[in-house]
């Protein structure tokens, strides 16, 4: 297992001089983040990225993310263009040392929360998600004020309610369709380029606004798998995405996908389940609903030897900046999973 952090290019308050400073931080996670998704990211820009990572005494392996084009899935004919881009951007990052690739496949809305800056009893600040905030709104009204966190601001109002709409039709098994015709697209140029790629799931993982979301549980991510039955089609483990839901236990999870050489990459973070949502919280198992120990012990177990990252971090000693992302919390976490593994990788040892 080998320790990672996020960092979103020049224009990030968290510098990759304060990430390398975390105990046992190898590995930058990044992006392109100059282009319009579905374009061809330029070798410069790609070039610039391993540059200033590699200054700084870390890696540059993980993308995270290339997104996908919603025409991809949305199944429309424009999608072999937008599929051809993926493949070129596979090969571009393969060249410059790129191994593993994170990307995710929910229609329009990447992760939805109610809220990014929800006061915690000790004066931190988390992302949340309240099941009656996201019933007030509708995507489908352009004429309604209410809007969520985190919606992709390259939309406009109507060029929203749109991209939704166009989605009305659509169906699971659609989605499905649309996904395993995408895999055969990039798999077999992955699979040639040596680059793993890791599908993340859905946030939360159940359907909102209607709208179709398949990468949610056990019997999906099985699924998943077999659509194209490579190696290099794989998971990106979010504990917390699927760890919203009380019917994933993350940790067995990890011990199956792990044990088949499926997760290529993981995000480790902790969520308290309510009865109407959930709250992002501190990493700590204590904190949250999610036994992490559980978890790392299951990937070490099971031989796991992919990038792991500290996801979203509360916002604390009075940090400001991008929800999620500050330095603080994400490198308290760092540090936490840094104890995790090497007591796992002690006693995984002490048994053989
Ligand atoms: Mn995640």
């Amino acid at each position: 297992m080998k320790l990672s952090f996020r960092w979103y290019g020049q224009d990030d308050k968290v510098t990759l001089e304060q990430i390398r400073q975390i105990p046992g931080m190898e590995a930058i996670v990044t992006a392109v983040y100059d282009v319009p998704v579905g374009e061809v990211w330029s070798r410069e820009s790609i070039g610039k990225l391993k540059e200033l990572t590699e200054q700084a005494g870390l890696k540059f392996e993980v993308i995270e993310s290339v997104p996908v084009h919603e025409d991809i899935k949305l199944g429309k004919p424009s999608r072999d263009q937008y599929i051809e881009n993926y493949c070129e951007n596979i090969r571009r990052l393969a060249e410059a040392g790129i191994r593993c690739i994170c990307y995710n496949f929910m229609p329009v809305f990447d992760w939805t929360r109610t809220q990014l800056d929800h006061p915690l009893p000790d004066g931190s600040t988390s992302l949340v998600y309240y099941q009656e905030q996201v019933e007030q709104v509708d995507p489908l009204k352009s004429d309604s004020d209410l809007t969520l966190p985190g919606w992709d601001a390259s939309y406009s109002r109507e060029e929203l309610r749109d991209v939704v709409a166009q989605y009305q039709s659509l169906t699971e098994e659609d989605l499905w369709a649309n996904l395993k015709y995408f895999l055969e697209g990039i798999i077999p140029v992955a699979a040639e380029c040596g680059v793993n790629m890791a599908i993340h799931q859905d946030d939360p993982c159940w359907s909102i606004f209607g709208l179709p979301r398949i990468i949610t549980d056990e019997q999906n991510l099985d699924c998943f798998l077999k659509l194209v039955d490579d190696p290099h089609n794989g998971l990106t483990l979010c504990c917390g995405s699927l760890g919203c839901s009380a019917k994933n236990d993350v940790a067995k999870l990890a011990a199956k996908y792990a044990e088949m050489g499926r997760i290529h990459f993981v995000h480790l973070r902790n969520v308290q389940i309510l009865p109407n949502g959930f709250e992002e919280r501190a990493h700590l198992s204590s904190c949250g609903s999610l036994d992490m120990y559980a978890i790392v012990k299951a990937l070490v177990e099971n031989g796991f030897d992919g990038y792991v990252r500290p996801d979203h971090g509360r916002m604390i000693w009075g940090e400001t900046g991008r929800a999620g992302y500050g330095l603080y919390d994400r490198a308290l976490g760092a540090a936490y999973i840094n104890g995790l593994f090497e007591a796992a990788e002690k006693e995984c040892a002490s048994h053989k």
